[in-house]
């Protein structure tokens, strides 16, 4: 037998593989990872290391833990300007609601997005995506849907991947052209649905800049009608679909999206029994969100209790934007997710990592397992608790990305 041969020796490490044996957080103490290439080759005890394996470059991980890279599956990051204005009329009283229907809200993120050009976008957008890899983070999901015309929304899309590129994260892209209603459109809800439908995803889809199509379905947003509207253009052009659904009322959105087979129901303050079940059949992700529950000081938390008895998988995202969620710390919405939602922080970190990635379609990454990307990130932490229990802070010591060291130590 020829001996074995790494490209790159993780050792002197502890890991959190997640990969679901039952153990809790899938836990190797004294662990080691064997990469070759941009997979993960060999995972176990140190002890087990093969006596003649051989290692091009070997990386003392000092005890460190190591996790899957993180994967944060709900963002809408590319956007300019900010909206504390809005965050201030908000403690005076008014309603996240209330300052959409005066114009404000998602629409006053267009006009300031429309107005800059791809370099300004890019510039604004940049720190956001930084500061998500600087914790670890190894992928990142990025939605359009402060354009709400074609150019805009494709220059949107454009700037996502170009950051992916700059900053060293996988980026999925979205296109949420059905995030709101342009002001060209007022009243005609279903006038602006036909555009989407008859040009903007189809535009999207042949320029190939998008992997998936996400739309709004609420009050304030659009129809459970016009969702699927948007739902069944998505399907013609080969595009997975998610939805933002059930995050201020109960308009039946995850069913709806478990119904047409989404990758994900994201939001799901209202969500109704029906829905958790539909959702399990249909193997959707439910996404939570715990930053714009937070931010908008909502009370009614997601079903959780209801996911965990049908087995419904839930990850944990940012939902970073500049109306209901603006952070970049994915970490703090572990903290969250555990604080509001009552999650367990192992279950927090599965949101954060392997159920985070089936949200968005991949299964090549999200565990310390064999043949997964070698996407992990080291953490100076004594448990992996730790990774939830903190408010703020980032133990992150290291990432390695494709099976590449891309940072280690400060
Ligand atoms: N729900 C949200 O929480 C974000 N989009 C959505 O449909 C908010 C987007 C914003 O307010 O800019
Ligand atoms: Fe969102």
């Amino acid at each position: 037998m020829t001996p074995a041969g790494f490209d790159l020796l993780l050792v002197d490490a502890h890991l959190a593989t997640m990969r679901g044996d039952g153990v809790p957080y899938g836990t190797v103490r004294d662990g080691a990872v064997g990469i070759v290439g941009d997979r993960i080759a060999w995972v176990g005890r140190a002890v087990d290391v093969p006596r003649d394996a051989v290692a091009r470059r070997t990386q003392d991980c000092g005890g460190r833990w190591l996790t899957p890279g993180l994967v944060d599956c709900h963002t809408h990051l590319v956007y300019a300007g900010n909206r504390a204005n809005e965050f201030q009329r908000r403690l005076l009283g008014a309603t996240y609601a209330d300052i959409a229907r005066e114009g404000g809200g998602i629409n006053a993120t267009v006009r300031a997005t429309s107005a800059a050009d791809a370099d300004e976008l890019a510039a604004e957008s940049r720190p956001r995506l930084a500061a998500l890899a600087a914790e670890g983070v190894t992928t990142v999901e990025i939605k359009s849907g402060y354009g709400l015309d074609t150019a805009t929304e494709l220059k949107q899309l454009a700037v996502a991947r170009l950051l992916g590129e700059l900053v060293g994260v996988d980026v999925c892209t979205t296109a949420l052209a059905a995030h709101a209603l342009p002001p060209e459109f007022a009243s005609r809800a279903d006038d602006y649905i036909d555009y989407v439908c008859r040009e903007m995803i189809p535009a999207i889809a042949r320029a190939g800049a998008a992997d998936a199509v996400d739309a709004f379905c609420e009050t304030i947003g659009f129809t459970p009608a016009q969702t699927q509207r948007v739902f069944a253009t998505a399907s013609a052009h080969r595009l997975a679909v998610k939805l933002h659904a059930d995050q201020l009322s109960d308009t039946g959105g995850a069913a709806l999206a478990a119904a047409a087979g989404a990758l994900s129901a994201d939001h799901l303050e209202y969500t109704n029994a029906a829905g958790v079940a539909a959702m399990a059949r249909a193997a959707t992700v439910a996404v939570l969100l715990p930053g714009a529950f937070y931010a908008l000081r909502e009370t009614q938390s997601p079903p959780i209790a209801a996911f965990r008895e049908h087995g419904v998988p839930m990850a944990v995202a940012t939902d970073c934007n500049p109306g209901t969620s603006p952070t970049t710390s994915l970490l703090l919405m572990l903290n969250m997710a555990c604080t509001l939602f009552r999650l367990t922080p192992e279950e927090a970190l599965a949101g954060a990592t392997v159920h985070a990635a089936r949200a968005l379609g991949l299964t090549d990454r999200g565990t310390l397992g064999i043949g997964q990307r070698a996407d992990i990130a080291a953490w100076d932490i004594a448990e992996p608790a730790e990774l939830s229990y903190r408010i703020g802070g980032n133990p992150c010591a290291g990432v390695i990305r494709g099976g590449r060291v891309a940072r280690w130590g400060a």
